[in-house]
C-alpha cells in the first residue's frame, strides 16, 4: 500500500465522538445566549449529533453527561441513538453542581459528602452496564482557593480512597479516565492539577484507569505533545477531549487557535501508535459553541482534527528516521515541516467521495435546511443548557 492510500485506511477508521453539551445552550459567566432550535432533552440532543455523522462519517458516538442528560429509561435512549444510526458513547460525571460539593467531592474533608460523589460515580456506571458504554469519565472541580484551606495531602488520599471504590465497581470491558486541569474553578490548587497526578493514580489503581488529556487543560507554552508521547509509551493514554484555548479553558473549536499544536500532537499519536486498529485511545470533542451555530460547530471540528491527523500520517517516517539517526536537524525539522504545510483538503474530499459522502460536509450541512428545520419544529419547552 502507498503511503496515501495507507493514510486514507487510517482516516476512514478514526472515530471522533462528540458531546451532547456542545449542541446545548452554553456560555460565559456574564451570559448565555440562547440559539433558535436548541434541543429540549436528550434525545434532541442525540438527534443533532446524528447529524454530525450523518455529513462526516466520523462521529457515531455521543459522550453523555450525568445528570444533565438524565433520563428515566437509557435503554430507549440507546435504542434511538441507534434508531439514528449513532450510539450512546463515554458517560461523564458530574460532581460539581450540588450544593454539598463547595469544597470539593471525592476529596471533600467530610465523609459523608464523598460518600455521596462516589455514589453518584457508581450509579454512573450503573448506565453504562445499560447502554453497554466502556468509558466513564472523571473530572474533580475538587480544590482549594486559599493556602491553608485543607491539607493538600489528606486530599490526595481521600482521592485515592474514592477512586479505589469506583475501580472495584467496574467489569467487562469497562474504563475509568481521569481528567486533569491545572486550575478552575478552585483557583489555588486543584486536586488533579496535571498529568503527573492523574497519571500517578491510573498506575496505582490499575490497567482499566488511563489518562484523559484534554487539550485546552494546561497552562500556555505547555508542550502537550510530549505529554502524549510519554502516556503513550507507558500506556496509559485512555482518551483525547480536543477543544482549543487561548486564554483559559476557553472550549472552543479545536484546531481553531493553534492548528500547529494540534498536527504536533496528532504526529506523536501517530508514531506512537494512537492510530493503529484496536487503539485503546479514544477520540472525543468537549466544545461548547456559545456565539457561533452548534451542529455545524461540531462538524467543523471533526474537519479540523481529520486535518491534523492525515497531515501527521503525510510524515516521511522513513526520511525522518533517517534525518534523526543522522543528527541532521535541519533536515529532520524540514520533513515534519513538508507534512504540515500540505494541503490535504482534496485528499480528505477524496476519503469522503469513497465513503460515500459529500466531499463538502459543512457545504452539504448548510444545504440540508436542518437548522431552519428545528428553528420551526423545537417551539416551547425548555432549551437544554449547563445543568439540564
Ligand atoms: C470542565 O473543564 C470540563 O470542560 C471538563 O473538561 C470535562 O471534561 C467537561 O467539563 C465536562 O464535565
Ligand atoms: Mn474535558
Amino acid at each position: 500500500m502507498s503511503d496515501k492510500a495507507k493514510a486514507k485506511e487510517a482516516i476512514k477508521r478514526l472515530k471522533i465522538e462528540t458531546p451532547s453539551w456542545a449542541y446545548g445552550n452554553s456560555g460565559t459567566r456574564f451570559k448565555v445566549f440562547g440559539q433558535p432550535g436548541v434541543p429540549r432533552d436528550p434525545f434532541e440532543k442525540i438527534e443533532d449529533a446524528a447529524q454530525v455523522h450523518k455529513y462526516t462519517g466520523a462521529a457515531p458516538t455521543v459522550a453523555l453527561h450525568i445528570p444533565w442528560d438524565k433520563v428515566e429509561d437509557y435503554a430507549k435512549l440507546a435504542k434511538h441513538a441507534s434508531d439514528l444510526g449513532v450510539k450512546l458513547g463515554t458517560i461523564n460525571s458530574n460532581t460539581f453542581q450540588d450544593d454539598d460539593y463547595k469544597l470539593g467531592s471525592v476529596c471533600n474533608p467530610d465523609p459523608k459528602i464523598r460518600k455521596k460523589a462516589v455514589q453518584h460515580l457508581i450509579d454512573c456506571i450503573e448506565i453504562m452496564n445499560i447502554t453497554g458504554v466502556q468509558d466513564l469519565k472523571l473530572w474533580f472541580a475538587d480544590g482549594t482557593n486559599y493556602p491553608g484551606q485543607d491539607n493538600i495531602a489528606d486530599r490526595q488520599n481521600r482521592l485515592a480512597e474514592s477512586l479505589a471504590e469506583v475501580y472495584k465497581h467496574l467489569s467487562g470491558n469497562q474504563r475509568m479516565l481521569l481528567e486533569y486541569k491545572f486550575f478552575e474553578p478552585a483557583f489555588y490548587h486543584t486536586d488533579v492539577p496535571d498529568w503527573g497526578t492523574s497519571f500517578a493514580h491510573c498506575l496505582q489503581l490499575g490497567d482499566r484507569a488511563l489518562v484523559c488529556v484534554d487539550t485546552g487543560h494546561h497552562a500556555p507554552g505547555t508542550n502537550i505533545e510530549y505529554i502524549v508521547a510519554v502516556l503513550l509509551r507507558a500506556k496509559k493514554l485512555g482518551a483525547f477531549d480536543f477543544n482549543s484555548r487561548f486564554y483559559a479553558d476557553d472550549d472552543l473549536i479545536v484546531g481553531a487557535a493553534d492548528p500547529f499544536q494540534l498536527f504536533r500532537i496528532m504526529h506523536e499519536v501517530n508514531i506512537n501508535g494512537g492510530f493503529e486498529v484496536g487503539t485503546p485511545v479514544s477520540y472525543v470533542l468537549d466544545q461548547c459553541h456559545n456565539i457561533e451555530a452548534k451542529v455545524p460547530g461540531q462538524i467543523r471540528s471533526i474537519l479540523n482534527v481529520q486535518e491534523a491527523v492525515a497531515k501527521a500520517l503525510l510524515v516521511d517516517q522513513t526520511a525522518l528516521k533517517s534525518a534523526q539517526q543522522s543528527g541532521d536537524v535541519l533536515l529532520a525539522n524540514d520533513v515534519l515541516m513538508d507534512a504540515y504545510n500540505t494541503d490535504v483538503r482534496p485528499l480528505l474530499v477524496e476519503v469522503r467521495q469513497e465513503q460515500g459522502l459529500d466531499g463538502d460536509p459543512m457545504g452539504a450541512f448548510k444545504k440540508s435546511g436542518y437548522l431552519a428545520k428545528i428553528a420551526a419544529e423545537r417551539v416551547g419547552g425548555n432549551q437544554a443548557g449547563w445543568g439540564a
